[in-house]
């Protein structure tokens, strides 16, 4: 067998690495017989010579079977779904689509992460509700999955210990944007949760991980490639993360958006993503025959309060009282009962009378992480009432001086300059000007589904 230094030389002289030698790769990162400085090499290796589809396919298959690898109910075949969202400003669609899927009749084994730098976690937004628990034992996950259909919970220590690792080096080796490190990454932690279908929501503009929609497609077709080559059928959305998704930012603003849109009273750019994503995975599974019947179902499953019966459930079955659990989900509820509300408030102001043209969501997440939405290192904890609630739409009409946003804030109060940085994401057109409500309001670009 080739010693580690041989394995490394050759990925950096830039040949293809076989199956064998990415095996014992991962399997030496996985028993810790690989030393850091080895691993690092090696990473950046891959980050400058890249690898090849069949290799970042076996990359795949070995990080997964690293660890523990799921199994589920026979019955079940061709039913366990799930999204990846590559992460955004005000992504809350997971809150409202693992409960639309379970209505539709999916079992959505959900397994999120935190928030980190500008970008949100699902779990950071579930934490903000009293009780809620995201670490939940295999027996209860399957429980939950059979009882509700739903769950939404952290990794495990178990699942893809390989990535635990190579995540962890990737930061301290400047070697996190490689297009086979990511799909590795990714893909292996939802091939270990054994699924039938899975849906990416793969973000280009500002706020993205990839800023142009060319690069950002090739991330979407190197994860569609992997996932298909583990025996999942999967698809990618191409969506625009340029300004926010919905109106609000912060963990808890994020929730009582959620609950909002669950309720059938939510923003239409939130809306046309949960029903894309969630047709696309319908019509993957086969429960409908084309992506519109997807995409009616889910919309029918949250205005019809399916959805919102699923994630009361799910809430209850993930340690919230049921009393709260009833509280946030009954049609007029002060949501400051559960959910704590910011010290304080402080509205911004139109500088003058024209259109809403432009909201720069990074630079609004930029501000709320500074003020404690967010965290900087892994393990850091977060203010969950932090946040921003806009108060205008794209393309509408406003006068000088009117509320564009509320900053929720606590302690550190913001800067006069971060005032004026928040007063700077916002653009407005000359009075007159008519956006065309296509271009502007539709997040979602281009669909990669499978043949
Ligand atoms: N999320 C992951 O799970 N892995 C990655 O490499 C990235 C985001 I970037």
């Amino acid at each position: 067998m080739q010693s580690i230094p041989d394995l490394i030389k050759k990925k950096r002289d830039g040949e293809q690495l076989s199956d064998e030698e990415i095996r014992t790769f991962i399997r030496a990162v996985t028993d810790g017989t690989m030393q850091e400085s080895q691993i690092g090499a090696m990473l950046m290796a891959i980050w400058q010579k890249g690898m090849l589809d069949a290799e970042t396919s076996i990359l795949t298959r070995e990080m997964m079977s690293s660890g523990e690898v799921m199994s589920w109910p026979k019955e079940w075949a061709g039913l366990v779904v799930d999204k990846h969202s590559t992460g955004g400003v005000g992504d809350k669609v997971s809150l409202v689509l693992a409960p639309a899927l379970a209505a539709c009749g999916c079992k959505v084994p959900m397994i999120s992460g935190r928030g980190l730098a500008h970008t949100g976690g699902t779990l950071d937004k579930l934490e903000t509700i009293p009780g809620y628990n995201v670490q939940q034992p295999a027996a209860q996950i399957l429980e939950m999955l059979d009882s509700v259909g739903c769950c939404i919970v952290g990794q495990t220590e178990t699942l893809v210990p390989a990535d635990r690792v190579l995540y962890a080096l990737r930061d301290t080796t400047s070697t996190v944007d490689s297009l086979p490190l990511i799909t590795g990454s990714i893909i292996s932690k939802k091939g270990a949760e054994s699924l039938s279908a899975l849906v990416l929501d793969v973000k280009f503009g500002r706020a993205a991980l990839y800023k142009d929609l060319e690069s950002a497609k090739q991330l979407a077709q190197s994860l569609v490639n992997a996932g298909n080559s583990l025996g999942i059928c999967t698809g990618a959305v191409l969506s625009c993360m340029d300004a926010t998704i919905g109106r609000c930012v912060g963990n808890s603003l994020e929730v009582i958006e959620s609950v909002e849109t669950l309720k059938g009273r939510g923003p239409d750019d939130l809306m046309e993503l949960v029903t894309t994503l969630g047709g696309v995975l319908l019509k993957m599974t086969g429960l409908v025959s084309d992506l519109s019947e997807g995409r009616a179902k889910i919309s029918d499953a949250v205005i019809g309060g399916a959805a919102l019966t699923k994630f009361q459930t799910m809430l209850e079955k993930q340690g919230v009282a049921k009393e709260t659990a009833r509280s946030l989900c009954s049609a007029h509820t002060d949501y400051h009962s559960v959910l704590r509300k910011s010290q304080h408030q402080r509205e911004l102001k139109t500088p003058a009378e024209g259109v809403i043209k432009d909201v720069d969501g990074l630079v609004l997440a930029q501000v709320l992480h500074q003020l404690g939405a967010g965290r900087s290192k892994a393990g850091e904890p977060v203010n969950h009432s932090v946040g921003a609630e806009l108060l205008v739409s794209l393309g509408q009409r406003v006068g000088k001086g009117e509320s564009w946003l509320r900053l929720h804030y606590e302690d550190p109060a913001p800067t006069p300059d971060q005032m004026n940085r928040l007063q700077s994401a916002l653009t407005l057109g000359e009075p007159d000007d008519t956006p065309d409500p296509q271009t502007q309001f539709s997040l979602v670009r281009e669909l990669l589904l499978p043949l």
